[in-house]
């Protein structure tokens, strides 16, 4: 009796860790949170492609094309993936996916 009653409590917080989650994701696709700059991860280009900040935000890549992409550049090695988001520091460079040849993001830092 007691051990059934601990699993239902340890279900709903899971539940609703993943939904509090989801919440937070689906906020931050529609506005860019202060000190994060959102890049869109497309088939085949970054949105934009050239961003200067000033000194101090995130980039927060976010997928949402169809195709598989990665990124690589100043301080970034993120995996390939179909979806999700990734935020690394912004530094001045430029960013690629090695998949698709001229799919770039130029950042600078000022
Ligand atoms: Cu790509």
């Amino acid at each position: 009796m007691n051990r059934k009653l601990t699993m239902t409590a340890v279900t709903a917080v899971v539940a609703l860790s993943a939904s509090a989650g989801s919440a937070i994701a689906g906020a931050d696709q529609n506005a860019s949170v202060a000190g994060s700059k959102t890049i869109s991860v497309r088939d085949d280009y970054f949105g934009p492609r050239s961003i200067t900040v000033s000194k101090g935000p995130t980039l927060r890549f976010v997928w949402g094309g169809r195709r598989p992409h990665n990124v690589v550049g100043p301080g970034a090695n993120i995996r390939i993936r179909v979806r999700g988001s990734a935020s690394v520091k912004a530094r001045s460079g430029t960013y690629v996916c090695t998949i698709h040849r001229g799919m770039k993001l130029s950042v600078r830092v000022r």
